[in-house]
């Protein structure tokens, strides 16, 4: 039976020329910052986001967290939309962490309005905490892979820089915002003063992302990555990949775009689900069900196609490099048959 894994872009496959890079890849010590291909890794990087300096992170989550951590004091208050990952997918991290507590705003398809985050940002009082940070998220995942309107994200940062509020922009697949909008990541990531990004999903290096910002911020985030436990030795072993992800790997996000399309039309005319391809950007198919998403799932994994569960009615389709367009239409017949309980 083909199996077609739709779970995520974070399962896929590092190429051969990764693993070639890989293997040649000149190293030392990176916590006494003696490893070159880091460092190279870390220069490439900051550049692409148009920052001064960057960090390499084992995860996305600790790119967060070393951010939030560097970002806050504890008893801070940090604004967020209600669906960000940083808010629902890192086990409470910004808590237990930075001891900062979280202000969760509704957004539109995940992008906040700037009036609302004007309106949350606490004026000094000796009753409130400081609201010191307001995290955005670009693609936005659980909105289903959503480009924030750069005018809007420009006000957002305007709004909080206002109030000598810094902003953090996780910008897990920034790069597939750069190939929906045609905007460089550069630009879509100036507002803000840190952005993470993911080498590990849709660019498909085996491990890491990237936290950049200032040279002063990037000097503090080290340290928050120390104390996270994040600082590792010959990690060129993996900068290497993440080299290779970012010079081959960036326009091909296209492909996964089309693909998600694709998906989405064959979907859309299926009776029993819920799928509208005028709300697919990026490489994020949301589907929603009558049903419980959970079964769905499980009735799909039976004929080898993989979704993720993301709410009780609601499962996620995402499209990658390790998914062929044979993929798709077996995905497509699939989902129907389990869709007409097949
Ligand atoms: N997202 C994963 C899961 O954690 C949900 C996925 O499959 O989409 N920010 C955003 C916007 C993300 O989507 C993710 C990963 C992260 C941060 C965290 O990255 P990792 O998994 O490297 O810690």
């Amino acid at each position: 039976m083909r199996t077609v894994d739709l779970r995520s872009d974070t399962v896929t496959q590092p190429t051969p020329e990764m693993r070639r890079a890989m293997a040649r890849a000149e190293v030392g010590d990176d916590v006494y910052g003696e490893d070159p291909t880091v460092r190279a890794l870390e220069e490439l990087a900051a550049s692409l986001v148009g920052k001064e300096a960057a960090l390499f992170v084992p995860s996305g989550t600790m790119g967060n967290q070393a951010a939030v951590l560097t970002h806050t004091a504890r008893g801070d208050e940090v604004v967020v939309e209600q669906e960000a990952h940083i808010y629902w997918y890192e086990a409470g991290g910004m808590a237990l962490l930075s001891g900062v507590q979280v202000r969760p705003l509704r957004g539109e398809r995940g992008a906040l309005d700037p009036q609302d985050v004007e309106a949350a940002i606490r004026p000094a009082d000796v009753h409130f905490p400081r609201t010191s940070l307001v995290c955005l998220e670009n693609t936005h995942n659980r909105a289903g892979g959503t480009v924030w309107p750069s005018d809007r994200l420009d006000a957002v940062c305007r709004v909080a820089h206002g109030s000598d509020c810094a902003v953090h922009l996780d910008g897990a697949r920034i790069f597939n915002a750069q190939i929906a909008t045609g905007t460089s990541a550069a630009r879509l990531a100036a507002g803000a003063d840190s952005v993470m990004f993911c080498l590990s999903k849709g660019l498909a290096a085996p491990v890491g992302s990237i936290l950049a910002g200032s040279h002063d911020f990037i000097g503090r985030a080290r340290k928050s990555r120390k104390v996270l436990g994040g600082a590792m030795r010959q990690a060129g072993m993996m900068a290497a990949a993440g080299i290779v992800a970012l010079r081959t790997m960036v326009d091909r996000l296209a492909e996964d775009h089309e693909q998600a399309r694709r998906l989405a039309e064959g979907l859309a005319v299926v009776p029993g689900l819920q799928v509208d391809p005028r709300q697919v950007e990026t490489n994020m198919v949301m589907v929603g069900l009558k049903g419980s998403g959970a079964d769905f799932c499980r009735a799909l994994a039976g004929r080898g196609v993989k979704a993720g569960l993301m709410d009780r009615h609601r499962v996620r389709l995402v499209t990658h490099k390790d998914v062929a367009r044979e993929d798709i239409d077996y995905a497509v017949a699939a989902i129907a048959a389990v869709a007409g309980g097949g």
